[in-house]
């Protein structure tokens, strides 16, 4: 376990990072308040919500906490005032009060929104930081900045509160999509260029790109990149002088998230592009020497980044009301080399349209794949009842692997495809069609076996044909060739096709028809 420590003016905010899970967090949440017992509430996001807060809640309450839970929708988009009275009502209807704490697990969203409720509801309640993605670990949950956005500017309503502490489980960066891990590590990149010494030194030799580092060299990264940005933080909590540094490249990285719209470059993406331009803006303003700017461009370039369809007129138009603009001056953090950042607000107005004319050729020529093409397909492979018992009963009907053979067969396929797999399995009714609707906000397609609720399943019927993401049915025997009550099935025509009969064979069929439909390919390669 890495523990590191943010030293305020006024406390002590321990920063843990661990491969732990969900039993780890909880004991660390109980033992941070011990002996005093106040009541927690917990909040996610509905993704987050069945991958990890519901386990999360269920240990904390095994811990003997008295834990209330809410998930909110994900996205940037909920970062307003709705979500924010949605936690702020909960809070008072379930009567807390300033002893209690609240709980926030998951992304930026997560934690902004939720340290901001916390820093207002009766005038302040404490709050524990507990981030689920890469850019959260280094960046997002440090530092006490919390804040929702509104129509002119992200951000712009905030409150600085500091947590308690931070808990990042690094178990949890698992189920991140490949496009989340690597454009948290923008801010990795960021804390490299503003730090310099050996986190730059070890970050050129790595390169940009997060996919390609190893899981203990990410894990290495989140440490050190947490690390940099403490000490800029604990220099300045209140963002009066140094910690406006860690605006590198979020001048025009806000500017093109709000133009390309939100959503279709990530904030990393954005500062990513961001940092580009101030480089470019440092060597034109002669702080840096050419070489040095042409060096750092080439390895910037190393990572291929989506494109987005802007204008350097619409950037120019958002930056005005990006809010590092002070008396009518934009600000710009501009680096001489890597280390050595220096603030700037004399950047001529020729210069700075210039800059944008540059970074929106860049950005306009950008990976020519669509950003939803840009990431690995997601696919959810859903099992009903009973076949949890896979492997040891009636093999001569369903075959000898076990459910996690299977998993580790499609894993390995979908691997083999660029695709990602996540599976899950119920007994129950409710809870398949719970996690048929979570696909929704994620998935780009679902398998699914329902087993017997295939044939008695109006719900999940339903909830299939609802969330009209494309769907396999899949089945390990042939029903059409088993007892009559077996040849009806409920979701048969709100699948693309059924699979049924091939055993855990199917499973590669499945998702080779899945991926082929996605990818707009299925006349050419499957029938
Ligand atoms: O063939 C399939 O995959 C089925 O979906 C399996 C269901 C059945 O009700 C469908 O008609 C067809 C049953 C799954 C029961 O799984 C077991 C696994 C091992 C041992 C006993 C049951």
């Amino acid at each position: 376990m890495s523990v590191l420590e943010l030293r305020t003016a006024s406390k002590l905010i321990p920063i843990r990072i661990e491969c732990g899970g969900m039993e780890w967090l909880a004991r660390e949440i109980e033992s941070c308040f011990a002996p005093q017992r106040p009541r927690f509430l917990l909040v996610c996001d509905e993704r987050v919500a069945l991958l990890y807060g519901k386990s999360l809640h269920t240990y904390l309450e095994s811990c003997g906490l008295s834990v209330e839970f809410m998930s909110l929708p994900p996205g940037e988009s909920e970062k307003n005032f709705r979500t924010l009275k949605l936690i702020l009502d909960k809070l008072a209807h379930k009567n807390f009060s300033r002893k209690d704490v609240l709980l926030a697990l998951g992304g930026g969203v997560i934690t902004d929104i939720n340290g901001f409720a916390a820093s207002i509801y009766a005038r302040g309640i404490r709050w524990i930081a507990l981030p689920t993605t890469v850019l959260g670990m280094v960046d997002a949950s440090i530092g006490g900045k919390t804040a929702i956005n509104h129509e002119t500017a992200k951000n712009l309503i905030g409150a600085f509160h500091q947590p308690e502490c931070v808990l990042a489980d690094i178990l949890t960066l698992k189920t991140l999509v490949p496009r989340e891990t690597r454009s948290g590590a923008a801010e990795i990149v960021k804390g490299a260029l503003l730090e310099g010494g050996a986190i730059w030194m070890e970050l050129q030799d790595e390169g940009p790109d997060a996919l390609t580092w190893s899981e203990a060299q990410l894990f290495a990264m989140i440490e050190k990149g947490a690390r940099a940005k403490i000490e800029i933080v604990s220099r300045d909590e209140f963002e009066s002088g140094e910690r406006m540094l860690l605006n590198l490249g979020h001048t025009f990285g806000h500017a093109l998230e709000n133009v390309a719209g939100y959503g279709t470059l990530t904030h990393g993406e954005a500062v990513f592009y961001g940092m580009q331009a101030a480089v470019w803006l440092s060597e034109k303003m002669g702080l840096m020497k050419k070489e040095i700017a042409v060096a750092l461009l080439l390895w910037m370039q190393t990572l291929s980044l989506p494109r987005a369809n802007v204008t350097a007129e619409s950037l120019l138009q958002a930056l005005p009301s990006d809010k590092k603009a002070d008396q009518g001056k934009l600000r710009w953090i501009l680096l001489s080399k890597p280390g050595v950042p220096e603030i700037r607000d004399d950047v001529p107005l020729e210069l700075v349209q210039e800059c944008a004319a540059w970074l929106c050729d860049r950005v306009r020529g950008g990976e020519e794949v669509s950003v939803r093409e840009h990431s690995a397909k997601r696919i959810l492979i859903l099992h009903g009842p009973n076949l949890n018992l896979l492997g040891t009963r009636e093999p001569e009907i369903y075959g000898s692997q076990t459910l996690s053979d299977i998993e580790s067969l499609c894993e390995t396929h979908a691997q083999k495809c660029g695709a990602e797999c996540l599976f899950r399995s119920s007994n129950h009714e409710g809870e398949l069609i719970e996690y048929i609707q979570w696909a929704r906000h994620w998935a780009d397609g679902i398998i699914v076996n329902p087993g017997a609720y295939t044939h008695t399943s109006v719900a999940l019927r339903d909830a299939l044909s609802a969330i009209k993401l494309p769907t396999i049915e899949l089945h390990l025997s042939d029903p059409s060739q088993r007892e009559e009550y077996r040849h009806h099935s409920f979701i048969r025509d709100v699948c693309l096709r059924t699979v049924s009969g091939h055993g855990a064979d199917g499973y590669a069929i499945a998702l080779d028809f899945l991926l082929s439909h996605l990818s707009g390919t299925l006349g050419q390669s499957a029938g």
